[in-house]
């Protein structure tokens, strides 16, 4: 079974992980190098199936990427939380307030001023990806470029678009960890994707990763007139958190089910007009939800 690669990542990181401090202070155990591959080819879609995964949060996060987001609002206006915390943080330090995290997020949905301060993450993904300023100011479309190549030069070994845009680290909440998109269309009109990961939270944040990922190779696939093939999955630091341990091996107890389908049942007039509804996955029964934190 596919879903094997990720269950033996994890056992693998339980088993030899190097046990470190970390950046959050939560500690993890860590691996260096890890790879994974996907066939897509018959409509299958890594969906991870030993726990629940929310994908239509993790497809709405890829679109809000792809609509060059930035700031929180889009994403709570569409009730997805799952990047709130690190604004909340900064919110939380700077003001000496203790709010609480529904408070704080309702006034970012309400007050467009509070929210232009407090809700934005800096020039992450979608600024990287669709406006990459140049040192002349002019700003780059990675992803229309993308697509133009796709179209237009398939054979092309320069069809990647990147988000580790060095002068601007500084200023994000975060530096992107899912960074570098590589493509490549094979000479019987497959499209495969290659993701480099600097650094991947293996219980929360690479089952959102995986599936984000196979959205957007769907919908270039889609805009290009090909098929969907192969996704391999690169990573650097490949880490359980110590306060996911429990959580990692309740999971590692479980089957593996069937992975879904997934696809697409519309076809938008352009890489921008993809909506939530586009995306219908088909035969997810996965097992119930693990529930665990996330180190800030
Ligand atoms: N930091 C860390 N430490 N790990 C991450 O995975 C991470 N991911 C980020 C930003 N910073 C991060 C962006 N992606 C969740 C999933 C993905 C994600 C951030 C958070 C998460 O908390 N998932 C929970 C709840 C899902 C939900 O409420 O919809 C999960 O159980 O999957
Ligand atoms: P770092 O910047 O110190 O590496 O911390 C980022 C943490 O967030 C790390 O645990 C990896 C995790 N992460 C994911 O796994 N997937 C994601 O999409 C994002 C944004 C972060």
């Amino acid at each position: 079974h596919p879903e094997g690669q990720y269950l033996d990542l994890m056992r693998h990181i339980l088993e030899n992980g190097d046990e470190r401090v970390d950046r959050t202070g939560v500690g993890t155990r860590s691996v260096f190098g890890a790879t994974a591959r996907f066939d897509l080819s018959d409509g299958t879609a890594p969906i991870i199936t030993t726990k629940r995964v929310y994908w239509k949060t993790s497809i709405k996060e890829m679109l809000w990427f792809l609509k060059g987001g930035t700031n929180i609002q889009d994403l709570l206006r569409d009730n997805v939380r799952i990047w709130s915390d690190w604004p909340l943080a900064t919110y939380r330090r700077e003001t000496g307030e203790d709010i609480d995290q529904d408070a704080f997020e309702r006034r970012i949905v309400e007050d467009d001023d509070f929210a232009a301060r407090w809700g934005e993450l800096g020039p992450v993904y979608g600024k990287q990806w669709r406006r990459w300023a140049g040192p002349d100011g002019q700003e780059h479309d990675q992803i229309a470029q993308l697509v133009t190549t796709l179209k237009d030069n398939p054979s092309s070994r320069r069809m990647l678009f990147h988000a580790w845009n060095v002068a601007e680290l500084g200023e994000m909440a975060l530096p992107p960890c899912h960074m570098v998109y590589q493509y490549h269309v094979t000479s019987d009109g497959r499209l495969n994707c290659l993701m480099f990961q600097r650094s991947v939270d293996v219980l929360l944040g690479l089952p959102f990763n995986l599936v984000g990922a196979t959205a957007l190779q769907m919908m270039l696939a889609q805009q290009a007139d090909l098929l969907p093939g192969e996704f391999v999955w690169m990573a650097g630091d490949a880490h359980l958190y110590l306060n996911h341990l429990d959580q990692a091996r309740e999971q590692l107890t479980r089957e593996p089910r069937h992975f879904p389908k997934m696809r697409l049942v519309r076809r938008p007039d352009s890489i921008d007009g993809y909506r939530i509804d586009d995306f219908e996955v088909e035969g997810y029964d996965p097992h119930a939800a693990i529930k665990a934190d996330v180190a800030v």
